[in-house]
């Protein structure tokens, strides 16, 4: 596979502002999205080495074909492009007589039929909360970051969540089929870009960028990601992940290095439990043999695995040195157990969960990185892991944050109870009252229309939901055109009362038995974080859902 330096190439795009006109010109998107990352970097990634600029893959990236037919396609929309390019600075959705598209982060990306994104999501894009030094966000970081010292690994962030579908899931070998592609659990801001859904969608440009700069072994990334999902107190549909990676060049001792890098590792005072040893089965396999040699990918995982303890280690020791000192380790060790798991672009792969309040809680997904994804941003002959956590998790459990959504406020009672540096307990400033109201509808007039819920959608289900996807849940465009997808509930009530929604239940499902209609009662909790909401307030975003309920998806209200 050929591999090109494109700085120059992207340096004269910039100048011909090619970045700008990128809506027009979709294929060549490795140009623009490379050129808004790299001046995305945060104070984190030196400019002159920021990765996004290093080699790509122009052959798997530039699809003639594709450029003219997509060019010809945006062409007409020259004057919406022009109304979006001066229309302010802030991120926004306008619609046209020549159609529809968003300005986001001051680029403007023209819709087409698989554009799913809101105003509510827009808005909280460019938020970059892992930046604000004391913003418990941000003190997650920089906690995990100080388990992966420099120089052996940099630290990036990466501020610009629009990347290709290439990036995103193709790059990865995302199977065509996985839930996580679908429009119900990803938001597309047109049929080329998307939202990132994961950190991993920068695999590619950092494990290029550490194919150039060869003094490093490894890298974090910290970014913002979106996924359409359902409300509850620990799901939003913006969270942060950040992605780390670390690999081994090749070497004739390269067994006894990372045996050596592995018993250099500090102990800790985790009960871990390894339910994932065992690579032979098709459950979670080595990577053919010709690429791999077995021993050292037992090493690989021996790291991999006691790199992330260390982290759990670390989470769970500050955060017990939070708590006043006749309250600590009151429940004893941390117990934590490795699982095996499924990602597209790790093999074998594991997921960490820890108990917490009687349950296991899965904290991160990781595995030995497909070779294929290496060699192909030049790391030929190397072998590595890679791993992802969500930090609201960690963050959670770190300083006892209840409720997801607090991440987002922008009250003084909440912001300033966090420093930089320190691991404090969260005291509640108040707890305003909830507010149920339920909504009851016949799905459609069709008899045997099926049930958003309670479906399998594709070949791929029951598999981890990298990236997004859940594959318990069926989805309108692949299984039901009668019927619609739960997310897209979920979008309606983000969309109209954003994050006064606490939380959304499906209460009661039931068929008629004699029509054989189905009818489907969700359960909405309706509460502030920083105020008491009047009744009026809530029954007027309760009919304004009812009302979109029933112009969107043809539901019958009860
Ligand atoms: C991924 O996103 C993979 N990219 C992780 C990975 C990276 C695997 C590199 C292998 C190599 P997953 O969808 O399981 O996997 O998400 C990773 C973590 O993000 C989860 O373990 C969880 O901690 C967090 N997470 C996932 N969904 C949510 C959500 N809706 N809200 C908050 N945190 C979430
Ligand atoms: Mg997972």
């Amino acid at each position: 596979m050929q591999l090109v330096k494109t700085g120059a190439f992207v340096r004269a795009a910039r100048a011909a502002k090619v970045a700008v006109a990128a809506a027009r010109f979709p294929a060549p998107a490795f140009v623009q999205s490379r050129w808004q990352s790299s001046q995305a970097q945060t104070q984190d990634a030196p400019d002159e080495q920021a990765f996004p600029e290093q080699s790509v893959d122009v052959s798997r990236e530039v699809d003639p074909a594709k450029t003219a037919a997509a060019s010809s396609k945006h062409g007409r929309h020259s004057e919406l492009e022009k109304k979006l390019q001066e229309s302010g600075p802030e991120n926004k959705i306008i619609h046209d007589t020549e159609g529809s598209g968003a300005k986001i982060l001051g680029t403007p990306y023209i819709f087409d039929e698989t554009s799913n994104l809101s105003g509510s999501i827009l808005s909280l894009v460019g938020r970059n909360l892992y930046e604000h030094p004391d913003h418990p966000i941000s003190i997650t970081r920089k906690l995990i970051e100080s388990c992966f010292e420099e120089p052996t690994f940099k630290h990036f962030a990466m501020n610009n969540p629009v990347v290709t579908v290439t990036e995103n899931f193709d790059t990865l070998g995302f199977p065509k089929d996985h839930p996580g592609r679908s429009r119900t659990d990803t938001y597309y801001v047109n049929s080329t870009h998307l939202l990132r859904t994961h950190t991993s969608a920068h695999e590619h440009s950092a494990f290029t960028w550490l194919n150039n700069n060869p003094s490093s072994k490894g890298y974090t990334i910290c970014a913002d990601v979106y996924r359409r999902d359902s409300i509850d107190r620990s799901h939003f549909p913006v969270f942060h992940q950040m992605e780390g990676a670390r690999v081994w060049a090749p070497n004739a001792d390269r067994a006894a290095l990372i045996e050596s890098d592995c018993n250099n590792m500090p102990k800790t005072s985790l009960q871990v439990e390894d339910q994932a040893t065992d690579f032979s089965t098709d459950a979670n396999p080595f990577q053919p043999e010709h690429e791999h040699n077995h021993e050292e990918v037992h090493l690989v995982a021996r790291h991999l695995k006691l790199s992330l303890e260390q982290v759990i280690d670390r989470i769970f020791q500050a955060s017990q040195a939070s708590l006043p000192s006749a309250a600590r380790s009151s429940f004893g060790p941390m117990r934590a157990r490795w699982i095996e798991a499924y990602f597209p672009f790790t093999s074998p792969s594991f997921e960490l969960e820890v108990a917490w309040s009687g349950e296991w809680l899965e904290l991160l997904g990781c595995g030995v990185t497909q070779q294929a994804i290496l060699e192909r941003a030049g790391l030929k002959n190397h072998i590595g892991w890679a791993w992802g956590v969500g930090i609201e998790r960690f963050a959670m459990l770190l300083f006892g944050i209840p409720d997801i959504r607090l991440f987002w406020s922008t009250d003084p009672r909440f912001l300033k109870q966090f420093t930089r540096g320190k691991i404090t307990k969260f005291e509640p400033f108040s707890k305003y009252p909830a507010c149920y109201k339920d909504i009851a509808f016949w799905i459609n007039a069709t008899p045997s229309a099926s049930s958003p819920i309670g479906a399998t959608t594709s070949s791929t289900s029951g598999v981890a939901a990298a990236a997004g996807g859940d594959a318990t849940k069926a989805s309108l465009t692949e299984t039901q055109p009668a019927a619609f997808h739960e997310n897209d509930i979920m979008e309606v009530l983000r969309d109209v009362a954003g994050s006064l929604v606490e939380d959304v239940k499906l209460v009661d499902e039931f068929v008629h038995p004699t029509s054989g209609r189905k009818s489907l009662c969700y359960r909405i909790n309706y509460r502030s974080l920083e105020r008491t909401l009047t009744n009026e307030e809530v029954n007027g975003l309760h009919e304004e859902v009812a009302r979109r309920m029933k112009g969107l998806f043809g539901v019958e209200l009860r």
